[in-house]
Parts: C-alpha cells; structure tokens; sequence
C-alpha cells in the first residue's frame, strides 16, 4: 500500500512538474514537416564591396553618401562579398536551414538595364552553391529598397510605369541565372515601408516627397506619389510573377511571392471611433499591398476617402495582380496603438497618412526604451487576422526580431526573451491553423540599418567595425537559437545560459 501511494505521488509530482514546465517548453519538432528556420539580410546591409567588380550605385548608396547615417555607408558593411564562405560556416554551426538574402539589382545589371554583369552572376552564383553544399536552402529576394540609381534619375524609378518593364527583365535574369536552385523568390521586400519612407514621408531614400508631409526633399509629391508608386510595384510584382509561372515555375519547381511589412494594431480607447480607425489602419498599411494580391483591388475604404488620386485597375491588371503569388513574406516587429484622427481628413490637401485619419503611437504599455515591447501575441493575432481575411495564403515570417544599441552586450536577454515569445506564439498559431511555413530571423549579423545606420543593431552575431578583419562574435541569442535549432528543448533561460556556459552549442 505504502509503496503504491509513494508511486502514486510521484507519479503526480511528475504530471506536476511537467506541467508548469509545459508552458513555455517546445521544441523545433514540434513544428510541421517541411517548416523551415533561418535568418535574413539584404544585399546593401550586409554586402560590401559597394563599387566593385561592376556593381553602380543605389539609392540607398545615394541616401548613404549625402550623410543621412552620420558618415555610415554600405561601403563595406559586413563584407559579406568576400567573407561569405565564413559566413555560410558560420550559419551551419549555428543550424540554420535557410538563409534569406536580396540581389542587388545594380550589381547584376549595373545602372539597372542591359547587360548582365558576369561578376554579379558568378558572386551569387558562389553563394548560391556555398549555401547548397552545406544544405542550406536559400531564399532570395529581388528588391530590397536598393533601387539602381540610374533608374530612380531617369524616370522616377517606382512613380513610373517603366520600372514594371525594367524589374521583369531583371527578375528575369535571376530565374534564368539563379532558378535552377533557387526555390523561393521574393519580388519586394516591405513596399509599404520604402514607399512611405522614400515617397510620402522622405525620411528614406529617395526622399521624394512634399510639403507639409514630409522634411527636407527637393522633389515628390506626397498626395500622389505614395499612390503611384505603390501601383507600380505591385504592377512589377506580378509581371515578374506572372514570368516566373509562364516560363519557369515547370522546370525549375520554385515558388515566388512577396513581402508585407505587418505591424498589428491595437485601438488605443475601447470607443467606436478608435476601433474603425484600427481597421482602417489595417487597410491602408498592410491591404493596401494584400488587398490588390488577393482580391485584385484597393480595400474599399482606401478608394472611397483617396478617390482619383489612387489609379485604377485596369481589369486586366486586376487579373495580373490577384492570385499573383504562391507565398506572402511577413515582417513583423511589434504592436502599434491607433487612435482615430478624423480630423485631418477635412484638409484639402492630404498625404498618405492624413487619408488614412489615424494616430500611431508606441503600445501603451509603460515601457520606452530602445527595444521593442516585446509582445508575441501580436504575430499571434496579425496570423490569424490573415487567415480569416485573406483565405489563409502559406506565410514566411521573413524579418522578426529585436533591436538593441549596435554596441551593447553580447548577453542579448532581450533578444533571447524576443525571439522565444515569438516563436512559441508563431507555434500557437500554427496549432490554430495559421499556414506559415517558415521563420527567418532579422538579423544573420550586426548590419547597416536602414533607419540609422550604425547605431542600433538586430543580429545573432556582432560584427565589430573596428577590427579590420570585421570579426564576427555570437551573442547570447545566437547560442539561445543554435540550441534550439539544434533540437535541444527550450526549458528556461537558466538552462540556456548553462548549456551555454558548457559550451556545446555552437561548434
Ligand atoms: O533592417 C530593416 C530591414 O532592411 C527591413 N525591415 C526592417 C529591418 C529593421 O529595421
């Protein structure tokens, strides 16, 4: 009897433990068959070797040079032009299974039109393989905010219809170079961010943008631009699309999509006005690039308040555009609460924010530091908004992580607590039937980024500008993520640091 109660209780005790241990406790199998994890980068930010073997400049060198990073330029960023073979080692160590980076367009057809450049083909082509002989698969992404400059001089770049025949032709030398093992491709990486930034608000190459709207360009038309731009990217979008399916797809059984920068947004006040404006808010910044892939239009709301200045469909663009895409890539950092602002919609002239009548500002949540709150269910609710809005489309999360000061520790805890919420919230959504398919952190290494440079950072690893040799040091989340690729349960963050502290992880 004594011996059956002892198993009894211990039996319990067991149940017990591994309950409250359950909660935050998962590990890479239980994702499904064929769900990828890795990392992500973009050419300018990690590349290099900026006027070499060919390669002309971008906006973003443009934007880089006039001193808008303080001095920092992509000049060599990471070099991971000539470092990639020790980086691909390095993402083997840490376990990665895919590795998403971008093609720079001015480094495989300098000046963004005529001929391919042999160096560019052979510098990706080395990558490609590098990346394949240590199974890694890669996932490539066409445009990354690094529009060659020449275009953006001659025409506009994205406010004219001619971008659409200049990014077919170049996607098409991807395909034709780089399809035969390429099995993901992405056409554009957040047009709804380099839109904005670069023709509505200008605080983002190519600053075009007007006044009261935005700072300091010399050019641009904020009511208009935004809106044009946007049409001809997604026009670009689905003409590369539509290229890849005619011509490739059969023979080279890839799949191509596109990317959406995705805040989730949350009413600030329970009124009747702030939760309209959150919808709204969800209709102008992420259906505005959805609605046209799924639906083929604008979200009714967008056409009713911006009226002629948004351009039309024809309805054989509307066709082109619906269904264009096998995936959608997701970008997805934090949550944003939304305050209706009606108000400026009773100006008469408006930009692309005063159309859309709302205040953003950070979650409400006491917290104002240089990192992100960090709040999972966010993902959580923006994948099963998706689902139930947009017919549940297979999804990439392409960029997720934390930002930390360039310099700080490399004790990362933030990062560490970031990237664990998430992913168990990535987990959650997929047993509530979220169709994701992969997650790619931001960032593989310390960049250059976008917004300022040098001074905050999102990588696994830091890379240290002053040393010549640009060494690369793991920080605590590239362990806390090399142990979980590695199939080691993720227990709690004082096993982590244990199993750190021995060693093992990254070898
Ligand atoms: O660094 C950028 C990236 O290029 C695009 N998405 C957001 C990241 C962090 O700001």
């Amino acid at each position: 009897m004594l011996l059956l109660m002892l198993r009894v209780s211990f039996f319990l005790c067991f149940l017990l433990i591994k309950l409250s241990l359950c909660a935050d406790k998962y590990s890479r199998d239980d994702f499904p068959p064929g769900f990828v994890f890795g990392a992500s980068s973009s050419a300018y930010q990690v590349e290099g070797a900026a006027d070499q073997d060919g390669r002309t400049p971008s906006i973003l060198d443009t934007y880089a040079h006039a001193g808008n990073y303080d001095g920092a330029t992509g000049d060599v960023a990471c070099d991971q032009y000539h470092k990639y073979k020790e980086d691909v080692q390095l993402m083997v160590d840490t376990g990665l299974e895919a590795y998403r980076f971008s093609i720079s367009w001015s480094r495989l057809i300098p000046n963004g039109r005529g001929p391919v450049n042999p160096k560019g083909v052979q510098y990706y082509n080395n990558l490609i393989d590098e990346l394949i002989t240590h199974g890694i698969e890669p996932h490539v992404t066409l445009h990354h905010s690094d529009l060659p400059q020449a275009l953006d001089d001659e025409y506009g770049g994205w406010v004219s219809r001619k971008i659409v025949k200049d990014f077919t032709t170049y996607a098409d030398a991807c395909f034709k170079n780089f399809g035969d093992r390429v099995l993901h491709w992405t056409t554009m990486n957040e047009p709804n961010v380099f839109i904005l930034g670069g023709y509505d608000v200008g605080f983002l190459p190519p600053q075009r943008c007007s006044a009261p709207f935005g700072v300091n360009c010399s050019r641009g038309n904020s009511s208009t631009e935004p809106y044009m731009a946007a049409h001809y990217t997604l026009l670009a979008h689905a003409s590369a699309a539509r290229l890849y399916k005619k011509m490739y797809q059969d023979k080279q059984h890839g799949y191509i999509g596109i990317n959406v920068f995705a805040y989730w947004f949350v009413p600030l006040t329970k009124t009747i006005e702030d939760e309209l404006a959150t919808q709204r808010a969800m209709d102008f910044y992420f259906g505005w690039v959805l609605n046209p892939l799924v639906f083929g239009d604008y979200p009714d709301v967008m056409k009713k308040i911006v009226g002629s200045r948004i351009p039309v469909f024809t309805s054989l663009e509307s066709r082109i555009v619906k269904g264009s895409f096998d995936f959608i890539g997701l970008n997805y950092y934090n949550i944003l609460n939304i305050k209706d602002y009606s108000s400026t919609l009773k100006m008469e002239t408006r930009d692309f924010m005063a159309d859309s009548a709302i205040k953003i500002s950070p979650l409400d949540n006491g917290t104002t530091t240089f990192e992100y709150p960090i709040t999972p269910w966010g993902l959580q609710e923006l994948l099963e908004y998706i689902k139930e809005n947009y017919g549940n489309p297979p999804i990439y999360i392409h960029e997720n992580g934390q930002r930390t000061r360039r310099n700080s520790s490399l004790e990362d805890w933030g990062r560490v607590k970031f990237l664990q919420g998430h992913i168990q919230s990535l987990l959650e959504a997929i047993r509530n039937g979220s169709n994701s398919r992969g997650y790619l952190t931001w960032s593989f290494l310390d960049s250059l980024e976008l917004l300022d440079g040098y001074e905050s950072s999102y990588g696994l690893y830091y890379v240290d500008l002053e040393d010549p040799d640009l060494k690369r040091q793991p920080k605590l989340s590239a362990h806390w993520y090399s142990h979980f690729l590695k199939r080691k349960n993720v227990i709690n963050f004082d096993e982590v640091l244990t199993s750190i502290s021995n060693g093992y992880d990254i070898q």
